[in-house]
C-alpha cells in the first residue's frame, strides 16, 4: 500500500441530497483536497449501497483518492473500493483482514487506548477517534476527550484521525495531539462551497495540526 494519507478524511452523508448534488459535492471535496473519502450510508439496501459506491468510485478514481466503505466488507469488495471502515458493531478487524487481504485499507473506530492497540494488532491501517465535539451528524457516539486522543496517538504506530463536530474554526484543539488527520462530514457536506472549504481546511491541517 502507498503511504496512507488521512490528512483530510471526508465522510459523506447523502441525507437530503439529490444524487446529482451529492455526487457534485463528493467531486468538489476531492477537487479541494480531500485525501481519502468514506462513503457512509445507514439506510440503503445492499443494492442501493453498491450502486452508489460504484458512482462515487468513478469520482474518487478520477482524483486518485482512495474510497473507503463504511461498515460493509461485502460492498467494499464488490465495488473494488480501497477499503472499509469498521466500528464496534461491525465485522471484527481480524476477520475483515482475512477476507480482504493485505492490500485493502481497513480503518477502525477506537475510543480507548486498549481498543486502539487491539485494532492495530488485528491488522487495522488507521484509527478513527471521537467524537471530539458534539455532532449533528446521525451517529451513535459519546464524546472522547482530547487527552484520550493524545494517549491513543502515543500508543499506536498506525495513523489516527480525530472525528466529531470538527471544523476549520474549532480544530485548533487538535494541535500537538499527534493525529495524522481530521475526519469530517458536515464541515464539507453542509458547506456552500465544499471545494473551497476542503482546500482551506486541508491547508490548516497540514500546516498546523499534523
Ligand atoms: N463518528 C464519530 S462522530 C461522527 C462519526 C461518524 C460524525 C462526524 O460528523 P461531523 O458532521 O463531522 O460531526
Ligand atoms: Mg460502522
Amino acid at each position: 500500500m502507498n503511504k496512507l494519507n488521512i490528512s483530510l478524511y471526508f465522510i459523506t452523508d447523502s441525507t437530503g441530497f439529490t444524487l446529482d448534488k451529492f455526487l457534485e459535492t463528493v467531486d468538489s471535496a476531492c477537487k479541494g483536497g480531500a485525501s481519502i473519502v468514506q462513503l457512509r450510508e445507514k439506510n440503503k439496501s445492499t443494492r442501493e449501497y453498491l450502486q452508489l459506491a460504484l458512482e462515487v468510485k468513478k469520482i474518487t478514481d478520477k482524483y486518485k483518492v482512495p474510497l473507503i466503505i463504511d461498515d460493509r466488507v461485502d460492498i467494499a469488495l464488490a465495488s473494488e473500493a480501497a477499503g472499509v471502515h469498521l466500528g464496534n458493531e461491525d465485522m471484527p478487524v481480524s476477520v475483515a483482514r482475512k477476507l480482504m487481504g493485505e492490500n485493502k485499507i481497513i480503518g477502525a473506530t477506537a475510543k480507548t487506548v486498549e481498543s486502539a492497540i487491539k485494532a492495530e494488532k488485528d491488522g487495522a491501517d488507521y484509527i478513527g477517534t471521537g467524537a471530539i465535539f458534539p455532532t449533528t451528524t446521525k451517529v451513535k457516539t459519546v464524546l472522547t476527550p482530547v487527552s484520550t486522543l493524545k494517549d491513543i496517538c502515543k500508543n499506536v504506530k498506525i495513523p489516527v484521525c480525530a472525528i466529531g463536530g470538527l471544523n476549520y474554526e474549532n480544530c485548533d484543539i487538535l494541535e500537538d495531539s499527534g493525529i495524522s488527520g481530521v475526519a469530517v462530514v458536515s464541515a464539507i457536506m453542509k458547506s456552500n462551497d465544499p471545494e473551497k472549504e476542503a482546500s482551506k481546511f486541508k491547508n490548516k491541517i497540514i500546516n498546523k495540526l499534523i
